[in-house]
């Protein structure tokens, strides 16, 4: 590192745009690191193989900064072994709004307690090998979100952002369209830009079940929506010991929103009847993209 305010993101972005040959370990763990990020779940698998193939190995010293919030930077990175931290410090428009956060979203994840804060902010995740982060700033064009620094000698696999995009442009492009009117019919949800309808169209994951799954149940606490793509579910709710039907939901209809909202347990099972295809949505994956959804649900709008 040359200077005091490089970060590994100053040092990776002027990187040669090869393909870096790999172990197929090496090619597995990006594999399913990449299926695990929530921006880049919905790739197939061929998509995966060739965004492995470019990621390039970069090693971070103990204590060095790999991305500094509130820079411009869009490598997207994982980290295959070592140990970093995640700082947050609250963002311009957090510190300027209302400053309501904390008490109205008590149980999505909040952050570390006072003793965490650092010059970087609050610590809020210690990533594990495997755990990807720097997506939020490649796909958005915009400043970091967070502060990420190497406590122990870190190795970390990176791409940068215009390699990733060229990749996995139109499938992201195919995907904001079909999603995007669909959020925009979810009550919850109507307070929501288009653009933040079309960020949130990013992170849904693809979920399939088998005809009798049980995909919510009653009484469970939930932390996901979903939003039928093809086949019936059931509704039901135990009154008396018995299972009444309450509804049937079909394509285009959706359930278990009120998880993206609080913890409260579901107030009914759903099962699938046939074999069903849904999108997925959950609370951390809304939180990690556009901050307390409580903020947002409750805004006014000017
Ligand atoms: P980036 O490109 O913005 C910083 O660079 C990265 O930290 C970011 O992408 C994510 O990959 C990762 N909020 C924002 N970014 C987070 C968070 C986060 N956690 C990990 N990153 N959280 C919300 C804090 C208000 C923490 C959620 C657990």
């Amino acid at each position: 590192v040359s200077g005091p305010t490089r970060t590994k993101d100053d040092d990776e972005e002027t990187k040669a745009r090869e393909k870096v040959p790999k172990s197929d370990e090496q090619m597995q763990m990006i594999d399913k690191a990449l299926m695990r990020n929530c921006l880049s779940s919905f790739l197939d698998a061929e998509q995966r193989q060739e965004i492995a193939e470019y990621m390039h190995m970069v090693e971070a010293a103990e204590d060095e900064v790999i991305i500094r919030q509130g820079e411009f930077g869009d490598m997207f990175y994982i980290l295959e072994s070592g140990e970093c931290e995640i700082f947050v410090a609250k963002r311009t428009e957090e510190t300027t709004a209302e400053d309501s956060e904390s008490e109205l979203d008590p149980d999505a994840q909040e952050p570390a307690p006072a003793n965490n804060t650092t010059d970087f902010g609050t610590m809020v995740y210690r990533p594990v090998p495997g755990d990807s982060f720097g997506e939020l700033a490649l796909m958005y064009a915009a400043p970091r979100a967070a502060t990420i620094v190497a406590k122990t000698p870190c190795r970390l696999w990176a791409i940068e952002g215009h390699m990733y995009q060229a990749m996995v442009q139109d499938t992201v492009k195919e995907r904001r369209s079909k999603y995007e009117g669909f959020l925009g019919q979810v009550p919850v949800l109507s307070n929501l830009t288009p653009s933040e309808r079309s960020t949130i169209s990013d992170a849904l994951v693809s979920v399939e079940y088998g005809e009798g799954d049980v995909i919510i149940r009653e009484g469970e606490v939930g932390d996901a929506f979903y939003f039928i793509e093809r086949g019936t579910v059931e509704v039901t709710r135990t009154m008396d010991g018995e299972a009444q039907v309450l509804a049937q939901l079909e394509e285009n209809n959706f359930f278990g929103e009120a998880a993206l909202i609080s913890q409260q347990p579901r107030n009914a099972t759903v099962t699938a009847v046939t074999a069903v295809k849904c999108v997925s949505l959950d609370r951390s994956s809304f939180y990690r993209l556009l901050g307390p959804i409580q903020n947002i649900i409750t805004r006014k709008c000017f």
